[in-house]
């Protein structure tokens, strides 16, 4: 049964309309983000979706996740895309002929792209567990993820820490998911961008150019993964054009050894390894990224040992990891002109006072559900109910007038993006909850 879609996008029943979408953007053992924009499996965005899916079907949920970490690589990474092989070859670009892990040794059987994508996933395995463990131990759930997960983590924590601070690095603006946020600028401004000619971009067929990266970002993304690739995708700062220590990726890295921790007890193990490193990450990413002056996290440019000092919605992620001593700061410039926790709406994903603010271009400047949900949950986990049921109640507002939009217009509530975007269906069915 479809519901009711009034206008642009008005979902009257919104429990209804987000499992419609979930419905059908499921295939075979995975959910895509968008049916025509985004055609295969992604990383991070199978961790939030299955947040959403544990509430529909446990079962769903978990063969979301295991089906993403049966991708995982020798070396313990997990490719930020599982390409479906059903799929054409020209429905998205970059696919597996650029990317050819084929050619990899410890790739595994199915095309993957060789990147990753923010590690939300402990956190996501943690929770569909907690939903219905009946289910997860008649499945083996947590036997079968656990050692992954800590292999995932283990690769961050250790091929990916290309400084000796303790921290991860993302190598590509994609893998910091949020593609052309201008806190990757300035990094990005030392890398030469490959001709427009050299290749051809399919997500125009789908998406507003003036809702997308540029021609110039895409041609510094192709020259970092090409890079990276003739590499062999061996992890060295010599290697990478683009290194930065990201605030989001480490914070969810943090709070990722908690839920691992929690799995660990669950399954008759020592804790207290996951437990110290979190300690660790928490501490390495107060005493490194974060700015008392400014109340507030900045990534980390990994060749130049600066901070990159832009207000992103990345740099307020650090919220979600539990015993963070600076949460009340956080939380403050959230509430400051920059982010307007109060009011604007989802939380923008750029300084809503920086002159190049941009309300309806992907992530500079747009509001996105996946990281306001970050956000709420760390409100919760700091014991800020008032202000997280109140961004709760008006997220809901959002997405029942602009419907289960890719990203919308902070301010005014315009969605923007793809149409029936899965992380969006997912996590409003969570916050229904
Ligand atoms: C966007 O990124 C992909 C590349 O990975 C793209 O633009 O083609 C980002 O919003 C990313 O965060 C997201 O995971 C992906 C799929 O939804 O789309």
């Amino acid at each position: 049964q479809v519901p009711a879609v009034r206008g642009a996008g008005v979902v009257d029943d919104l429990d209804r309309g987000a499992r419609r979408v979930l419905a059908a953007n499921w295939r075979q053992c995975a959910t895509v983000p968008a049916a025509a924009l985004y055609p295969h499996q992604w990383s991070w965005d199978s961790a939030f979706i299955a947040i959403g899916l544990r509430h529909l079907s446990p079962a769903r949920a978990q063969r979301e996740l295991e089906s993403l970490l049966g991708a995982q690589w020798r070396d313990g990474r997990v490719p930020h895309i599982v390409f479906d092989p059903h799929v054409r070859a020209d429905a998205y670009f970059p696919g597996p002929a650029f990317w050819r892990s084929g050619a990899v040794p410890g790739a595994p059987g199915v095309p993957t792209s060789g990147i990753v994508q923010p590690p939300a996933h402990a956190l996501a395995a943690w929770s569909t567990y907690l939903t219905d463990p009946a289910t997860a131990r008649a499945r083996g759930f947590l036997p079968r993820i656990y050692p992954r997960l800590v292999r995932w983590h283990r690769y961050l924590t250790t091929r990916r820490d290309l400084t000796g601070s303790g921290l991860m690095s993302v190598v590509h603006p994609w893998e910091s998911g949020m593609d052309n946020s201008p806190a990757w600028d300035s990094p990005l401004s030392r890398v030469i961008p490959v001709p427009a000619t050299a290749f051809t971009r399919r997500d125009l067929n789908h998406g507003v150019a003036a809702e997308r990266p540029t021609d110039e970002d895409y041609g510094r993304y192709v020259r970092l993964a090409r890079d990276y690739r003739d590499a062999g995708y061996a992890d060295s700062l010599q290697v990478h054009g683009f290194a930065v220590e990201d605030p989001l990726c480490n914070a969810l890295l943090a709070a990722g050894e908690h839920a691992l921790a929690s799995m660990a007890a669950e399954l008759g193990r020592d804790p207290q390894p996951h437990l110290a490193a979190a300690a660790r990450l928490t501490a390495a990413l107060v005493s490194t990224l974060y700015d008392p002056a400014a109340g507030m996290f900045f990534p980390r440019d990994a060749h130049t040992s600066h901070l990159i000092r832009t207000y992103s919605v990345g740099g307020l992620a650090p919220l979600v990891v539990p015993d963070l001593p600076v949460a009340a700061e956080l939380v403050r410039t959230a509430l400051s002109d920059r982010f307007r926790l109060h009011e604007a709406c989802p939380l923008p994903s750029y300084d809503l006072t920086a002159a190049d603010h941009d309300p309806g271009r992907y992530w500079r400047g747009p509001g996105w559900i996946n990281t306001s949900w970050l956000f709420w949950h760390g409100l919760r986990l700091h014991g800020e109910t008032a202000l997280a049921d109140d961004l709760r109640r008006r997220l809901l507002d959002r997405v029942r007038t602009a419907g289960f939009r890719e990203y919308l217009d902070p301010l005014t509530g315009a969605g923007h993006g793809a149409s029936d975007f899965s992380w969006t269906a997912a996590l409003t069915l969570d916050l229904l909850r």
